[in-house]
């Protein structure tokens, strides 16, 4: 299985080339959900250490259903298949890029969440335009075992978020340990109280939205992903969420520019233009670059084969 390794701000991506298992032809929601049902093995030993690496996302490579996009890609983590990913699609792009596939422009990728624009700047900047993202409960409030009461928004930006503003802890990487605690206790209390996107959706990442120190940057996030890392970039598709939420509030007007900086300090640019749907066409700029080009072995005689459980 050959493999390319980069990161967006921090944040790595794992792009796979060729040796995964057929999924077939069909809608990307389709292949997504054979993935997560029927190989959960397979896509846990790619991410799990030895061979992966806390907070990494996986960008498996598939053949698009729209023939005008430059792939069908779908992300996931060691344990969660996602609908979207922002910082991974930025990755894959200067990936691509990396590989001679894409040159600077403009090109379409297909994900499980629809089809996302990106716009190649140069060999490390690319801008998403992803899928259309949206507020879909204001001020929800969860009873959170040991924290008491938390108010949040729920919001979709191609995965499900509960965004609190302002964040109960000091977004600071000092306080990673206390912020993945209380995170994870909301995501769980959430999904107990039935908290969720319109069709039940369980949230599946949680931000806390604090300020930052340095002038020129709107707010600084702590994003919670499903495998309980927390994203080292700002998240693209937690950016999306939380565009919507700034939108719907009228805090942000469309194509206004904001800075967006993760807990570790790598930043995204963003805005919105208004989308046909009610919710908002988010544009996220980021930097990736490539940090290894690999070939993954699974040797029979490997007693951590499938990776490390713990
Ligand atoms: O950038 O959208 C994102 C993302 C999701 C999970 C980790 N990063």
């Amino acid at each position: 299985m050959h493999v390319i390794d980069s990161h967006t701000g921090g944040e790595p991506t794992r792009v796979i080339l060729d040796g995964a298992p057929d999924l077939g032809a069909g809608p990307l929601t389709e292949r997504a959900h054979r993935l997560a049902t029927e190989h959960e093995s397979f896509y846990r030993s790619v991410m799990l250490e030895p061979r992966g690496q806390p907070a990494m996302v996986a960008a498996l490579l598939v053949k698009p259903v729209d023939p005008t996009c430059v792939t069908g890609v779908i992300y996931f983590d060691v344990d969660a298949v996602l609908g979207m990913c922002g910082h991974g699609t930025i990755g894959l792009a200067v990936t691509l890029a990396h590989l001679g596939r894409i040159g600077v422009g403009t090109h379409r990728i297909e994900t499980p969440a629809g089809v996302v624009t990106i716009e190649l700047h140069d060999p490390n900047t690319v801008t998403v335009t992803n899928i259309e993202s949206r507020r879909v409960h204001q001020s929800v409030t969860i009873d959170v075992p040991e924290y008491g009461e938390v108010t949040g928004d729920v919001a979709y930006g191609g995965n499900w978020f509960f965004i609190v503003d302002p964040s109960p802890i000091p977004v600071d990487a000092n306080n990673i340990r206390a912020l993945t605690d209380m995170t994870v206790a909301i995501r769980e209390a959430s999904i107990a109280q039935g908290v969720g996107g319109e069709q039940g959706e369980p949230i599946d990442h949680v931000i806390f939205q604090g300020i930052s120190p340095n002038a020129d940057v709107h707010s600084r996030n702590f994003v919670l992903c499903p495998d309980d890392n927390y994203d080292r970039s700002p998240c693209g598709t937690g950016s999306s969420a939380r565009l919507a939420c700034l939108a719907a509030d009228g805090r942000l007007a469309a194509g206004e520019e904001i800075v967006q900086e993760s807990v570790i300090g790598s930043s995204y640019r963003l805005s919105y233009q208004s989308g046909p749907n009610g919710g908002v066409i988010p544009s996220i700029t980021g930097q990736a670059y490539v940090m290894a080009e690999a070939k993954l072995i699974f040797d029979g005689q490997d007693p951590f084969r499938d990776g490390i459980e713990t």
